[in-house]
């Protein structure tokens, strides 16, 4: 069996260690959100992609969701004793070591994809993850405080700001022009089905689908996502201030109701969402805490019987 996923990161994550675990025989081919990549100290980060690499590969710090476990902050530290930021976000000194190889790979003339495949060769994540494109996409925020309207960087809007001040639109800087890369479009074409996990609907998965051409062929599978909102909340992280700008309500429904049902087959929400009817969506309602490995493993199990039942 051949699936893809598309992926943020810590809820695509934590999905795809139990879908792993519930498919041990499939094909899985994971395209994984850019839009969150950033520029720093000159190194590429790429916070999904490493969420990704890492949580398979079995390197994250289990507790924060993102990171290296077992980390250490010297870099970090003499950076700023020379004055030199951004301070707010916390690069590792491990993980400085990946964006090290990266930026180097790339300054050589690598593409992102074949980056992302040697970075693997270590981590064996047991998945074939590709970036949605090998062209540079940033997801940006349009905020309005007292220096008037801007756009930031999603990483300084949700680390450095945390979201405190609202975001008026997000924006996917570069992705009207980007290509998916290579290996995207044909692993979907040869997909039996296409999973959303519950990752983030807007700069998560809606980023991914923003690469033209991905979301076209997307929508010609047979697809099966996993609500990232449980009672009108995220579990976690910032789903709901991204839902607001884009003028969604923060409900498993309206994100389906969202993706539509040109895109979306079926849908599985958690128990406290029962009832639940999204107009020409197949909607199951299920335990959808991915509290450990089994929990994620059964919820994925749950979405892959869902899209046999729609095929
Ligand atoms: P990010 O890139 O690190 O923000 O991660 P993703 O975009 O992949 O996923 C973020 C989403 O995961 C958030 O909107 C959360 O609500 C959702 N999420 C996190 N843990 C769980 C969980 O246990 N169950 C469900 N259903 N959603 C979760
Ligand atoms: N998130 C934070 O809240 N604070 C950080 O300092 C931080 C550093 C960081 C470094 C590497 C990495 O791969 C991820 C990191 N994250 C950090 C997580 C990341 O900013 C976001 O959670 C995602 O991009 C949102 O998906
Ligand atoms: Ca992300």
């Amino acid at each position: 069996m051949k699936i893809v996923a598309l992926a943020g990161g810590i809820g695509g994550a934590r999905f795809l260690r139990g879908l792993r675990l519930a498919a041990p025989d499939a094909e899985i081919t994971v395209i994984g959100n850019t839009g969150d990549d950033i520029s720093l100290f000159g190194l590429r980060v790429c916070p999904d992609l490493d969420t990704v690499m890492y949580t398979l590969g079995g390197g994250i710090n289990e507790e924060q969701g993102w990171g290296r476990a077992d980390e250490s902050f010297t870099v970090k530290e003499e950076l700023a004793a020379y004055g030199v930021g951004p301070s707010w976000f916390g690069l590792g000194d491990r993980d400085f070591a990946t964006h090290i190889v990266r930026t180097q790979m790339l300054a050589a003339g690598y593409p992102l994809s074949a980056v992302t495949e040697a970075l693997c060769d270590r981590w064996k994540p047991g998945v074939r993850l590709i970036p949605m494109t090998d062209d540079q996409v940033e997801t940006h925020v349009v905020i309005e405080d007292d220096k008037g309207r801007r756009a930031i960087h999603f990483q300084e809007w949700w680390v450095r700001l945390r979201a405190s001040v609202p975001a008026r639109s997000i924006a996917a800087v570069g992705a009207d022009d980007a290509k998916p890369a290579p290996g995207v479009l044909d692993a979907i074409q040869e997909a039996d089905v296409v999973l959303f996990p519950p990752s983030n609907p807007v700069v998560s998965i809606g980023t991914i689908l923003s690469v033209p051409g991905i979301r076209d062929a997307v929508a010609a599978r047979t697809v099966v996502g996993v609500s990232p909102i449980i009672g009108g909340a995220p579990v976690r992280g910032m789903a709901d201030a991204c839902l607001t700008a884009i003028g969604v309500e923060t409900s498993a429904a309206a994100v389906a109701a969202h993706y539509g049902p040109d895109l979306l087959d079926g849908w599985l929400v958690d128990e406290t969402d029962a009832g639940v009817q999204v107009p020409g969506i197949a909607v199951r309602s299920r335990p959808l805490l991915m509290t450990d490995e089994r929990a994620a493993a059964d919820i994925a199990g749950a979405a892959l019987d869902l899209a046999r039942e729609l095929t």
